[in-house]
C-alpha cells in the first residue's frame, strides 16, 4: 500500500461531502486502452441475443433473468428505443448498448488490471476498508444523442450490505461535461437516511421503500471531470446524470467495492455462483 494517497484536507471533504474527485488518476493511455477493449467486447457480441430480450414488453420476465444473472458474466444492456418494430436494432450496434455489466472485472484482463492498480487499493484503503471486495463494474457508454438518463439514486439501494459500505469508484473514460451528461451529487447526502432498496423477491424484484419524497436535490453540483479522473461516490450519496443530447460520447467506467468485514444480503439482487468468489486486490 502507498502511503500519503490522498491528503487530510481530501479526506475532510471526502467525510464532508460523500464524494471525492482526484484528477489524473489514470493515464489517458490507461483509460483508452481500456475504451479499445470495451469497443471490441461490443464487437464481439452478437446483439440478436440481446434484442430477444429487450425487444418487447412480453419480455419483461426474460429481461429480469438477463439482468439478475449477470452478476458473474460480462452482458450488453441496450438503451431504449434502439430496437425497431422487428426487434432489429434501428442505430449502430455499438451506440445501441447503454452499458456492459457486471464482472469485467473479474473476467477481461483488460479490465482486470484497471480495475486492480496499486493506486486503487491504496485509496481504498486509505478510505477504511478493512477487507475490500470488487463486486460489480460497469462500463457505460452514454452515446451521443443516444445515451440515456441515469435517475437520482444511491447504491446503498441497489448493493446492500449490513452495515453499509458500498462504494463506487467512477472513472471518466472520456471527458464528462455538462453538455454530454456528465454526473450530479448532492453535497452531504450521504448523511440522509437511504429511501429505498432494491432486492429479489421470487423470480423477480421488488423495492421496499422507506420514504417515498423525492430527494430534495436544490443544493446539487454537476461532477464535470476530464478523462483519467477518479471519483469516489460514497454508497449513500443521492448521484444523477442526464441525457446525453450532444454530439460527444461520454464512456464511464465504475468499480463498486463493498466491505467483506459486513454482511451482503442474501436477497441483494446482484449473487455470484460459487465458481466465481468474490475477489479484493491480489
Ligand atoms: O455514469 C453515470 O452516469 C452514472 C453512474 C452511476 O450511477 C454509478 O456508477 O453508480
Amino acid at each position: 500500500m502507498a502511503p500519503g494517497m490522498i491528503t487530510d484536507e481530501q479526506l475532510a471533504r471526502w467525510e464532508a461531502d460523500g464524494f471525492l474527485a482526484i484528477e489524473d488518476f489514470y493515464t489517458p493511455d490507461q483509460c483508452l486502452a481500456l475504451r479499445e477493449r470495451a469497443l471490441h467486447l461490443i464487437e464481439d457480441f452478437d446483439p440478436s441475443d440481446a434484442a430477444s430480450v429487450f425487444s418487447t414488453t412480453e419480455q419483461s420476465h426474460a429481461q429480469d433473468d438477463y439482468f439478475l444473472t449477470s452478476g458473474d458474466k460480462i452482458r450488453f444492456f441496450l438503451e431504449d428505443g434502439v430496437l425497431d418494430d422487428s426487434g432489429r436494432l434501428a442505430v449502430p450496434k455499438h451506440e445501441s448498448v447503454n452499458k456492459l455489466g457486471h464482472a469485467m472485472h473479474d473476467l477481461d484482463p483488460v479490465f482486470n488490471e484497471f480495475s486492480r492498480t496499486d493506486a486503487l487499493a491504496a485509496l481504498v484503503d486509505e478510505l477504511g476498508f478493512a477487507e475490500p471486495q470488487l463486486l460489480q463494474s460497469m462500463y457505460i457508454l452514454k452515446s451521443p444523442r443516444i445515451g440515456g438518463e441515469v435517475v437520482w439514486h444511491t447504491d446503498h439501494t441497489f448493493l446492500w450490505t449490513e452495515p453499509q459500505s458500498v462504494v463506487g469508484f467512477w472513472v471518466a473514460i472520456d471527458d464528462a461535461t455538462l453538455d454530454n451528461g456528465c454526473m450530479w451529487a448532492v453535497p452531504g447526502g450521504h448523511r440522509l437516511p437511504v429511501k429505498r432498496r432494491f432486492r429479489r423477491e421470487g423470480s423477480g424484484t421488488t423495492d421496499d421503500v422507506f420514504d417515498p419524497e423525492d430527494y430534495d436535490i436544490s443544493q446539487r453540483v454537476p461532477l464535470e471531470a476530464k478523462r483519467g479522473t477518479l471519483i469516489a461516490l460514497h454508497g449513500s450519496l443521492p448521484h444523477w446524470s442526464g441525457p446525453n443530447t450532444s454530439e460527444h460520447p461520454r464512456h464511464a467506467y465504475t468499480v463498486h467495492i463493498i466491505d467483506g468485514a459486513t454482511h451482503y444480503l442474501e436477497d441483494n439482487w446482484l449473487q455470484r455462483s460459487p465458481a466465481l468468489p468474490l475477489r479484493g486486490f491480489s
